[in-house]
């Protein structure tokens, strides 16, 4: 367990704040219920508590989505946005950093960053916080491409 004093820091830090609700943040740009798409479209995903402000995004096939990521939070997180290859490699820790790459971000302490990443296939993609110990927190959730 070498990444063990990284949970404990990323724990203490969740835990002191853990009686904030979750919610969808305010800012977002994420109309309640509505499938959005196809074509560009942005999005606000805050990091607050290492926790996403929102676990559940519905999409369009077609849809290219910049996520503009707002981190509040005394640590860094990322954003690792792709299919089961993608996230089994992040969560081997062997890309400590992401360069820019379509889907992947890196944030430190209180910054923020965008990347873009398009959905074309009907189905669920993953997004999620592969840091140690932030995936086992919550930090994941579902970009569902939904045909309508
Ligand atoms: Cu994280």
């Amino acid at each position: 367990m070498r990444w063990r004093p990284f949970l404990a820091i990323a724990v203490v830090v969740a835990g002191a704040t853990a009686a904030a609700a979750y919610a969808v943040d305010a800012g977002s740009r994420q109309p309640d219920g509505d499938v959005l798409g196809p074509g560009q479209i942005s999005v606000e995903l805050g990091i607050e508590h290492s926790r996403f402000s929102f676990d559940r995004l519905e999409v369009r096939p077609g849809t290219t989505v910049r996520f503009e990521v707002a981190n509040t939070d005394p640590v860094a997180h990322e954003l690792i946005i792709g299919d089961d290859g993608v996230h089994r490699r992040h969560a081997t820790g062997t890309e400590p950093f992401h360069p820019p790459v379509p889907g992947e971000l890196s944030v430190g302490p209180n910054e923020a960053g965008s990347t873009t990443y398009t959905f074309d296939q009907p189905g669920t993609v993953v997004f999620a916080c592969h840091l140690p110990g932030h995936l086992d927190y919550g930090m994941e959730g579902d970009i569902v491409v939904v045909e309508d």
